[in-house]
């Protein structure tokens, strides 16, 4: 009876024990962030102090890789611990996520944990698994989003809002952590931000930020794309040729602005543009002027997301949140600040194949301290799933980093990573492609065109010259076309792809 009597005390005191042990999980992710327009990651282009600050309190990842570099699907990676081909969404076009399967944030709530994702989604289907969902529809604007949501009734809603989205997204996510959550419970909220995706239109804070400064140009600007398969140069993300007059804000900006927004914005773009127009470049000049239109405006919106990131670092300081808070700054994919002469992501090309991922953990995680294992978005569910105390399930497929996080890298650790591309035909032609890398050397396969590419990074890390075929190399790509083999086993990566991935895509649609 005795014993019973204590079995019952400790069931129910076990939330509040557990409570006390589970530190909170702030998960802050933005979308199109490249690792290098991060000062801590050695931008040459910009400053992020308050991303710097995680770095230099916490712990800085120098091979996060992503396993399929576009948006929904990193997304959808990130929520099951599963390759696309597992989790359903393998492209960003057509299919909603299945929301029904099984999730980190849902398996977080049945350890006591209170769950809420503010911001971008982008995966089509309504969030389930958290307790509060805020969040933009599709890609959502710039300025002035409407946002879904629930009532008091749980019934789904959409909301107006008037402003710049990333401080919009951060006075929700501020509002939720000081009034609304469940303050008995540890929390996991998915702070989510738009910025800095295309077609990167600054905020009214940021306008003319780096107006009369020349951003330095990257070395691969100029890329022929020879020294490679046929691939690369037949991709559709040039600056040269593909922007268009609203990502160069050419046009009027956004549709949508309040009369008092539109204001600012023409004072800001009005004088620059009439420049521009009578300046009347053509050739190599034009190009330089749009890498700097262009880059200006991405780093302003990464301004943005680094200023409101400062605002809530304050607050879990101010609150004392901050000593028992784990806080991680990630973003979607990497993405090319001109390299190779590109804009967008897709490719397994470094640029793009990097995540940043920085990572505070007071008194457990080092301060200043560096990762350079080979760790990917495959991981995430794994790693927060761990740091609450809860059971890793045996169907996903990453690794928890929390050993890594306490400075104890396991010896079994990966020593390749696996990488699938999936959306072609699609927005920018990149072909679909597959391969695995070892961190030094890559091997990429374009399966639909049978080419094949190898990469010495520490030769060449920039990729302009595949050594695939190359003699010297031959020994190294046997041992990864092995790999490449195992993993796709391991993975259980079918031999043909699905057929979601085989849909025609909708045609664009076709402006009034
Ligand atoms: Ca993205």
């Amino acid at each position: 009876m005795k014993k019973l009597r204590y079995i019952i005390l400790t069931l129910a005191i076990l939330p509040t024990l557990l409570a006390a042990k589970q530190p909170n999980i702030l998960f802050i992710f933005t979308d199109d962030h490249a690792a290098h327009a991060i000062s801590a990651y050695g931008s040459k282009i910009n400053t992020t102090p308050h991303m710097d600050r995680l770095a230099k309190e916490g712990m800085l990842f120098e091979k996060c890789y992503v396993s399929n570099a576009i948006c929904g699907p990193s997304r959808a990676v990130i929520l099951t611990g599963k390759y696309s081909h597992l989790n359903g969404f393998l492209k960003n076009q057509r299919q909603p996520f299945d929301g029904s399967q099984q999730t980190f944030p849902k398996l977080l709530r049945k350890v006591g944990y209170t769950t809420a994702v503010i911001g971008k989604w982008h995966l089509k289907s309504t969030p389930t698994g958290f307790d509060y969902f805020d969040v933009l529809i599709g890609q959502g604007p710039y300025y002035n989003p409407p946002m879904k949501t629930t009532d008091e009734e749980g019934k789904v809603i959409t909301e107006k809002n008037t402003g710049y989205t990333t401080d919009i997204i951060t006075d929700k996510a501020l509002a939720w952590l000081k009034n609304d959550r469940e303050k008995d419970k540890p929390f996991m909220l998915m702070y989510q931000h738009k910025a800095p995706h295309r077609n990167w239109q600054p905020g009214p804070k940021h306008l003319t930020m780096f107006d009369g400064v020349d951003i330095p140009e990257p070395e691969t600007l100029w890329d022929d794309y020879k020294g490679r398969t046929s691939a690369a140069g037949k991709q559709t993300m040039t600056i040269a040729r593909h922007l268009n007059d609203n990502d160069l804000k050419l046009n009027e900006g956004p549709r949508n602005l309040t009369p008092e927004q539109r204001k600012v914005w023409e004072a800001a773009y009005g004088p620059k543009n009439e420049a521009f127009r009578k300046a009347n470049l053509q050739g190599e000049a034009l190009v330089k002027w749009k890498y700097q239109r262009y880059i200006k405006d991405y780093l302003r919106c990464v301004q943005s997301v680094d200023d409101n990131l400062g605002r809530v670092l304050d607050y879990l300081d101010e609150t004392g949140l901050a000593k028992n808070t784990i806080v991680i700054y990630s973003s979607d994919q990497g993405w090319y600040l001109g390299d190779h002469g590109w804009y967008d992501k897709r490719w397994m090309y470094e640029e793009s194949l990097v995540m940043p991922l920085l990572v505070r953990w007071p008194g457990v995680v080092k301060p200043g301290s560096r990762n350079s294992d080979i760790v990917s978005n495959l991981d995430f569910a794994e790693t927060f799933l761990d740091i609450a105390g809860a059971k890793i399930p045996k169907d996903m497929q990453g690794t928890s980093i929390l050993p890594l996080l306490k400075g104890q890298t396991p010896k079994d650790w990966r020593t390749h990573f696996y990488y699938h591309y999936y959306e072609f035909p699609g927005a920018h032609s990149v072909a679909r492609h597959y391969g695995v890398t070892n961190g030094r050397h890559k091997l990429i396969y374009f399966y639909q065109n049978n080419e094949w590419e190898l990469f010495d990074l520490g030769k060449d890390p920039n990729e302009l010259s595949s050594v695939y075929g190359n003699s010297d190399y031959s020994r190294i790509q046997t041992d990864l076309l092995a790999e490449l083999k195992r993993l796709r086993v391991q993975y259980k990566v079918p031999e043909k792809d699905p057929d979601s991935v085989n849909n025609t895509p909708k045609p664009p649609r076709k402006k009034k």
